[in-house]
């Protein structure tokens, strides 16, 4: 049967089934493919054994917490379904963020094990301190420098490629990620076996239809689960290819090189990805895009602009979706076919929406209110944060937080969030994150950010500053406080804009009032 509710599911059920399905029919079919590396699915099924029992020799116990701070390559996606084998808990950190963020994700979720790879191991050094837990570090080498911690292949060198499966509950916990709130520190968000499934088959194979002649291609990263989700579980659960590339989002020819050497099918990519795109004039006559049968957009809305200019310089079609880490993937989507630009098209099934007033009473048809979904692939509750769990997670409804319409054809319409939180490039930024950090700055006496939209109509950060010399902002002054930005927080959250100002719009009890700055 085709499990499309956790009851289909068996009690017992370890979603490592998602690689191991494979193994019967499609052993030799080509899975994952890198720069580096090409691995079918028995190959990588032997290595994830390997990877399992030598966890299994540094202690790991079902529900311990691994974590994995790696650019995408092999050996995340085989370390990621080791831990899901032994019962394990991957945590799969944000490798844009400073050893700062990087501390309370190793405090918070009491790593034991890190995985790092050997591009972030002077980050992972400076990030550990007498909080931190972690007990074992293995290092994914991919150059020799080798200062920390056994290497990879010497850890898996001499384990047996034979391990059975532990005994998992389809409830038990198989990841845990971190997503950025308003305010205080990124919030734990578990998510269980049977989510994984799920996702794969609501959205994965029923709304995008893959197959297994599909290859898919991420921008969007492992540790995002829109990434991990779309560029490894839901392929594999169909039995379709799946292409890593450590490289940065940013660098939209490195991203259509991939393309153009690996031939996918399928491209996932935040609206800003494809904005970036279409920044390089000939991309299509540079670069064979031919392979190519679809766009995936996720982490923002996709300006209905953006769509039709990629849409009229490739011939393809991008599927807008929204999903967040909460639910672990899309619950909301345009599928093929039947698509609205500018929408985020129609609840996905499996996933029920409704949009609500302040006193949580369902409004008319095309008015704006706060989205909540209610679907069996919904966190529990934010680890270590009881409060605002109870906020969130309302029994079986979960606020998302965003402000959407539907309209008369049953489209949703993002309008905007409830909170001032910003989705930069897909991913969360808190201006009052932003805010802290720049009023550190000696020569700040008060700011505020605010999310503006730039040329391609995607949300970015813009800093109003009020310094305490008035007139004292020196032709370098805003290059100092970006670069003091970047210094203490991911390079992503810094101000793309920086506007000096004599003083910022206040309430008469003086709290700034950031829709005037907007
Ligand atoms: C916003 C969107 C409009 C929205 C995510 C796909 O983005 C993901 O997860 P996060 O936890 O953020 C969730 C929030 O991001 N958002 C995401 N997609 C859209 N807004 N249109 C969209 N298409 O505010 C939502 O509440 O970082 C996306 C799959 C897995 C994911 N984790």
């Amino acid at each position: 049967m085709i499990p499309r509710k956790a009851a289909d599911l068996p009690v017992w059920y370890n979603a490592v089934d998602i690689l191991e399905r494979n193994l019967e029919h499609r052993a030799d079919a080509q899975a994952l493919i890198t720069a580096e590396r090409k691995l079918t699915f028995g190959q990588v099924s032997a290595e994830v054994n390997r990877v399992g029992n030598a966890m299994k020799a540094l202690g790991v116990r079902p529900g311990d917490r691994v974590a994995i701070l790696c650019l995408d390559c092999a050996e995340w996606a085989i370390s990621f379904f080791a831990c899901l084998k032994i019962g394990a808990v991957a945590v799969g950190m944000n490798t844009l963020l400073t050893a700062r963020e990087l501390r309370h994700i190793l405090i918070d979720s009491d790593a034991r094990v890190l995985l790092v790879h050997s591009a972030l191991r002077e980050i992972a050094t400076e990030s550990m301190n007498e909080d931190t837990r972690v007990e074992h570090i293995v290092v994914v080498a991919h150059d020799d420098a080798l200062d920390l911690g056994v290497t990879y292949e010497e850890w898996i060198a001499d384990e047996s490629e034979q391990l059975a499966a532990e005994r998992v509950h389809r409830d038990d916990f198989g990841t845990l990620n971190y997503s950025s709130g308003t305010t205080g520190q990124p919030k734990g968000i578990f998510h269980a076996h049977r989510d994984y499934a799920l996702t794969a088959q609501l959205w994965g194979a029923d709304v995008l239809g893959l197959s297994q002649d599909d290859r898919t291609f991420s921008v969007a990263k492992l540790f995002f689960t829109f990434g991990l989700g779309g560029n490894l579980l839901f392929p594999w659960w169909v039995g379709a290819s799946v292409v890593l590339y450590p490289g940065s989002p940013r660098q939209a020819a490195d991203v259509l090189g991939v393309i153009d050497r690996f031939r996918p099918t399928i491209l996932y990519n935040a609206p800003t990805g494809y904005a970036s795109i279409l920044a390089i004039d000939d991309f299509t006559e540079r670069y064979d895009l031919s392979s190519l049968r679809l766009g995936v957009s996720a982490g923002e809305a996709l300006p209905a602009p953006v769509w039709q200019a990629f849409n009229e310089r490739t011939g393809l079609d991008i599927i807008d979706g929204i999903g967040s880490t909460e639910n672990f993937h899309i619950f909301i989507s345009n599928r093929p076919g039947d698509i609205r630009p500018g929408s985020s098209g129609k609840p996905v099934p499996g996933y029920e929406c409704r949009i609500v007033d302040d006193e949580g009473v369902a409004v008319e048809t095309g008015d704006v209110g706060t989205l909540q979904i209610k679907g069996e692939t919904a966190a529990l509750f934010y680890l270590h944060q009881s409060e605002r769990s109870r906020e969130v997670f309302q029994g079986e409804w979960l606020d998302t937080g965003d402000k959407y319409y539907e309209d008369e054809d049953g489209y949703f319409w993002h309008a905007g969030r409830s909170d001032d939180m910003l989705k930069v490039g897909g991913i969360w930024v808190s201006p009052v994150e932003v805010e802290s950090t720049l009023i550190e700055h000696d020569a700040v006496l008060e700011c505020a950010v605010v999310g503006v939209e730039d040329n391609a109509g995607l949300v970015k950060p813009k800093a109003f500053v009020v310094l305490h010399e008035p007139g004292g902002a020196g032709d370098d002054m805003v290059d100092r406080l970006v670069e003091h930005c970047v210094d203490r927080m991911a390079a992503y959250k810094r101000p793309r804009w920086i506007e000096f100002v004599d003083q910022l719009p206040k309430t008469a009890t003086g709290k700034i009032q950031r829709f005037r700055l907007r």
